[in-house]
């Protein structure tokens, strides 16, 4: 039966924010948890996924029919940080799913999982799931293996997940390179809903991104969980190409998915 109370990690974030607005009006309930407060929900779960006991966690898991596991740093940092919240994190969190019998998890992954990939060249074929892994930073790097992750979860304990790896997931575009990996909010929503409710998913790798003109990726995958974008960044790219030009495949900061995240990558501030 189609999951309807969700555990929503990373819920004090950006794209938490985002979701837990759009969620419940697909017909989720939804359980909060973030390291920091959520402002606004009271009841949401204040714990550190990286250092919690796994009692704690497995409270915090019990009874949900799914979790949207968002939770994490989201820019580069040093690898210790990233160890403790995004591997470790990540790794106590489908622990505690797999004591308590949760059978199906949503992990947020990034384009910078394969972010040293080669941009594509005009008419080329669009980039596939199973292109090889080619992070671009520690943080890609922590995607990576989360996706690992949820595969052994699959292949040892029947846990399904759908790993997103989302391009940027923002109200609207804010340079050229978003134009080819935008996915609006609306579209994160209707994705998140579609790798929650398709069945037999084993574990799946989709990309996450609206229906962009500009696409640079194949969202083959994603639709055949039954995701069908509505939005394309293309009304964004008039004034932004205006004010910043088109990419420059030889510039070392355009030439690659992960754009300037290859060459000099924001820092996450907490
Ligand atoms: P964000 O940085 O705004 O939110 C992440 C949230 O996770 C924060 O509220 C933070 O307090 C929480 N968090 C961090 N470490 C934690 C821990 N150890 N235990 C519990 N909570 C912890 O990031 P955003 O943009 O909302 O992204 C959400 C997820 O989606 C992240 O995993 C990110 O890597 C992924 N993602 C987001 C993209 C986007 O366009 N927004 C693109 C690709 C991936
Ligand atoms: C990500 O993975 C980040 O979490 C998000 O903040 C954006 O920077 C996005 O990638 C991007 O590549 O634009």
């Amino acid at each position: 039966s189609a999951p309807r109370t969700v555990l929503l990690t990373g819920a004090a974030g950006g794209l938490g924010t985002l979701m837990r607005g759009l969620l419940p009006s697909c017909g989720y309930t939804l359980r909060l948890l973030d390291m920091r407060p959520v402002e606004g929900e009271p009841e949401a779960l204040t714990l550190d996924l990286g250092t919690a006991d796994s009692d704690t966690l497995r409270a915090a898991v019990r009874g949900v029919d799914a979790i949207i596991h968002l939770a994490g740093i989201s820019l580069e940092s040093t690898f210790e940080k990233i160890l403790d919240a995004n591997i470790r994190g990540t790794h106590a969190l489908y622990e505690a799913a797999r004591a308590e019998g949760v059978r199906r998890i949503v992990f947020a992954s990034s384009n910078h999982a394969v972010g040293f990939t080669p941009v594509p060249e005009a008419g080329a074929a669009p980039i596939p799931v199973h292109t090889p892994r080619r992070p671009d930073t520690f943080y890609g790097l922590s995607k990576s293996f989360g996706e690992d992750l949820a595969q052994l979860y699959w292949d040892l304990y029947g846990i399904e997940t759908v790993s997103v790896r989302i391009g940027s997931c923002f109200p609207e575009p804010t340079s050229v390179r978003m134009l080819s990996i935008w996915l609006s909010p609306a579209d994160g929503a209707r994705l998140l809903h579609a790798a929650l409710t398709a069945e037999n998913v084993g574990h799946t790798v989709v990309y996450g991104s609206s229906a962009n003109t500009r696409l640079w990726w194949d969202l083959g995958s994603a639709r055949a969980l039954g995701y069908e974008p509505r939005d394309d960044s293309e009304p964004y790219a008039a004034e932004l190409v205006a004010e910043h030009g088109e990419l420059d495949p030889a510039d070392p900061d355009q030439a690659h998915l992960g754009g300037h995240f290859c060459t000099r990558p924001p820092i996450w501030p907490h």
